[in-house]
């Protein structure tokens, strides 16, 4: 495997039963240490006009604080319950956070420009190691409702998925700002983008959605932009573009699904707003609303009204393992809202959902502009 590195080659040669005794007494010794919040104004100023010292602070922060975030994860995927942690989708998602662990604890402290190199790139080969875990953790999940024969509200493991996905946007977010200042994009801080603009990342998601509808349906409500258009600021391009995927998704299956047979498709309506506290987007559709007794579910990890059927949900993965992009659903997962809402809340924002049954829904995009309040770690 290319991921393979000089130091699990060397363990290779290391007996199992050793190698699983020393990382589990690790594994716990680190699951009991606090972890380190930041901040995106830390973030930012560590991304500043960066130079060789701050990358490798960068590095070092980053070598001693992601063990203890994977360690806490895989403690909590060992104690999983309702036999979730047994489900084979959730034993690959632990594995996955074992043997990441693994590398990171075995790598030394990095202590200059070459060292500090090649843990960066340990690092990016981690993040995209773990990009499909979200999928795996709501595969995982099915596999459970279908085991256990249990409803979505039935199961009480809302919780420790928000912790789990809380802690994972974290963990990324801290390794892309990390790439990031080292292999500096122009004009950006780390993942940080000084000038970013909502109205562009609203384009591009409702440019990937457009594909998805027009695979799903063979068309797709116009996606309209009102409000400050010409707004920039500081902020995470990709955490803002998930949410809007997510929402303009919802959106535009749900005015196909009441209007797809009609001649006139209404458009589905981004306002962006800016003000002193808060850039708001607000996502608009006439897609018929949710009934206000399905309100509270929207946000469960386990409920959607569009059950992906099991062969399915193999093609899928085997068509995401293999590179495929454009092979997702519109919808069928159910993390879509509540997954964007911790995205939101991740620096302070928030997601809010108002719906008028029989006509349609307003999503509101909330994203901080006061830097200083931590990151929202489990
Ligand atoms: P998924 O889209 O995979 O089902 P989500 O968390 O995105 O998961 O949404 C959960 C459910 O909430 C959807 O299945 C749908 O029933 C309802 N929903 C979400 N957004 C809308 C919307 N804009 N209009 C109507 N129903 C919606
Ligand atoms: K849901
Ligand atoms: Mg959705």
């Amino acid at each position: 495997m290319a991921t393979t590195t000089m130091a699990s080659s060397r363990l290779a040669r290391v007996p199992v039963y050793m190698l699983r005794k020393t990382t589990g007494i690790m594994l716990d010794d680190y699951a009991s240490r606090p972890q380190t919040p930041t901040t995106l104004r830390q973030m930012y100023e560590l991304g500043m006009r960066t130079n060789y010292e701050k990358i490798l602070l960068g590095a070092q922060f980053l070598h001693a604080e992601l063990p203890i975030r994977l360690a806490h994860r895989v403690k909590e995927l060992e104690n999983l319950p309702y036999d979730l942690n047994n489900m084979p989708s959730v034993i690959k998602v632990r594995q996955l956070y074992e043997n990441s662990f693994q590398d990171l604890v075995e790598r030394k402290r990095p202590e200059d420009e070459e060292e500090e190199e090649l843990f960066t790139d340990l690092l990016v080969r981690i993040r995209s190691r773990h990009d499909d875990v979200h999928k795996l953790m709501a595969k995982g999940v099915m596999e459970l409702k279908t085991e256990s024969g249990r409803g979505a509200n039935d199961l009480k493991i809302h919780d420790f998925l928000d912790r789990f996905y809380r802690s994972r946007i974290g963990i990324r977010t801290l390794i892309s700002h990390q790439a990031d200042m080292r292999y500096s994009r122009k004009g950006y801080v780390g993942i940080i983008n000084p000038v970013c603009k909502p109205e562009v990342i609203v384009r591009d998601a409702a440019q990937a959605v457009h594909s998805i509808a027009y695979r799903t349906y063979g068309d797709c409500p116009e996606v309209q932009l009102h409000g400050k258009t010409s707004l920039q600021f500081p902020y995470i391009e990709g955490h803002i573009f998930f949410c809007l995927f997510e929402l303009l998704k919802n959106s535009i299956r749900a005015t196909m699904e009441t209007h797809g047979n009609n001649v006139h498709i209404p458009p589905v309506k981004v306002v962006i707003a800016d003000g002193n506290e808060d850039v708001t987007l607000k996502i608009s559709d006439e897609g018929g609303g949710i009934p206000r007794s399905e309100m509270e579910n929207v946000w469960n990890y386990l409920f959607t009204t569009a059950e992906i059927p099991p062969e399915k949900l193999m093609e899928i993965e085997e068509k995401s393992r293999h590179g495929g992009v454009g092979c997702d659903p519109i919808a069928g997962f159910g993390y879509g809202l509540p997954l964007s809402r911790i995205h939101a809340r991740y620096f302070s924002g928030d997601l809010n959902i108002v719906s008028m049954e029989g006509y349609g829904t307003d999503a509101y995009l909330h994203l901080s502009k006061l830097w200083n309040k931590a990151e929202d770690l489990p």
